[in-house]
């Protein structure tokens, strides 16, 4: 890690254990069985395990994400712009703000292949650095949104035209509409910015009882809050005549992989989800401790979770769950997880243990999960149900990645 990214870290996490890299120093540990209701009882037909999926999702928004207040009271949807003839004539852009409560805009970009004479499949995700970071395309609003520091054209964390196109590698466009797809994405900042400020700002506030500061100890933290906001994009989306809202994919890279996958688990409408090198917390099993630890993101992201998952620091094993459940929760819809070789703090290996063992879930409910056993070599894609790659290089979020997911797509929700 280089000098400069540390440098923000609260004193606490200075003080947090190394980081293990060393498979011989994982601990031994059992997995909680998706299979086994919390009183021993085993779920043997789907009916059992719809109880079980129930057990499951409160015992992650209780003890982990922290839950949302329900749908909105109020939001309207507004078109802030809209071109027929984007990018050379290949697309239809829109631009949506989504008004939450009168309160907090969440603008949505969304890209169609032009053209396409009936409604089209969608790629939804949350971007790090705003809608115009995703792609250079001028006719993109640039967001007037707080920004994190560092990122390249922000300015007293504020975007700046130097911005535009910033992610670009990230959001192969013209490829994801040349395969029948739309494009979706909004900057996850717009409903809540990214950093520990108790909660006063995003949509926290909008559902405090009278009196309440903060959220309870089970209450949603910031990625709980993101997933919550994909599913108000995914409401526009339903009312959208050029949008097939029944195969919408949810993706996300990094922290926002954990909240794709969590967004899928509290949300059954969106068909499939992605998780591109989520990590601990999202795809990757916490009781392996291995790179990142429950601890370690507790104290550096503290506003990420529900303050109840900061009992677990240290006390992997106390956990009812283990994260290959949470991608159980997505069952029995097409999941994918994916991995980078060098990756090695998002534990590829544990990501690739969740796949696996979420797949007697998916068998009992008669679908394959994922059809590979032991951790495949690197660019091996597994496309059973449960899908999976690692790929060569760093934690990002590639073309190569995108490739897979289009492919994936084309077998699982076309
Ligand atoms: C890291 C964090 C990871 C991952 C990543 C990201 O600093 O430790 O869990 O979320 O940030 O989102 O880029």
């Amino acid at each position: 890690m280089r000098r400069r990214e540390l440098l923000w870290l609260p004193a606490a996490a200075w003080a947090a254990p190394p980081a293990n890299y060393n498979e011989s120093r994982v601990p031994e540990y059992t997995l909680p069985d998706p299979l086994v209701f919390a009183n021993g009882q085993r779920v043997r037909t789907a009916a059992d395990w719809s109880r079980r999926r129930a057990e499951i999702l409160e015992q992650f928004r209780s003890q982990m994400f922290g839950r949302h207040p329900g749908p909105p009271r109020r939001v309207t949807h507004e078109v802030l712009a809209a071109d027929p003839t984007a990018l050379a004539g290949k697309a239809i852009r829109k631009q949506v703000r989504v008004q939450i409560e009168d309160k907090v805009p969440m603008d949505l970009l969304l890209y169609l292949p032009a053209g396409a004479g009936r409604p089209v499949p969608v790629f939804l995700g949350l971007n790090f650095q705003g809608n115009h970071a995703v792609h250079p395309d001028p006719g993109i609003l640039l967001s007037d949104r707080w920004m994190r520091p560092n990122a390249p054209g922000v300015e007293n964390n504020r975007a700046t035209e130097a911005s535009r196109g910033a992610a670009a590698t990230r959001w192969p466009v013209e490829l994801i509409l040349s395969r029948g797809y739309g494009l979706a994405t909004i900057y996850y900042g717009d409903i809540d910015p990214d950093f520990d400020d108790g909660f006063q700002n995003g949509v926290h506030p909008l559902y405090y009882a009278a009196g309440q500061t903060r959220p309870g100890p089970d209450q949603w933290g910031s990625i709980a809050a993101w997933a919550w906001g994909l599913s108000r994009a995914l409401d526009y989306l339903e009312q959208d005549p050029q949008v097939d809202a029944k195969r919408v994919a949810v993706l996300g890279h990094s922290r926002l992989g954990k909240t794709s996958l969590w967004a899928a688990a509290e949300d059954t409408r969106f068909a499939l989800a992605i998780s591109n090198n989520s990590g601990c917390g999202g795809a990757a099993l916490s009781r392996r401790a291995y790179g990142e630890t429950v601890e370690r993101i507790n104290t550096v992201f503290p506003h990420w979770f529900c303050a109840n998952f900061k009992r677990y620091n240290g006390r992997e094993a106390e956990l009812p769950f283990d994260q290959h459940m949470l991608i159980a929760l997505i069952a029995p819809r097409p999941g994918y997880v994916a991995s980078a070789q060098e990756d090695l703090w998002a534990d590829p290996l544990g990501e690739f243990l969740s796949a696996k063992h979420a797949s007697p879930v998916y068998r009992l409910l008669g679908k394959d999960g994922c059809g590979a056993t032991a951790m495949p070599p690197i660019h091996q894609p597994v496309m059973t149900t449960v899908g999976y790659h690692v790929r060569a290089g760093k934690h990002d979020l590639t073309r190569y990645d995108w490739e897979r997911y289009l492919d994936f797509a084309d077998r699982q929700m076309k």
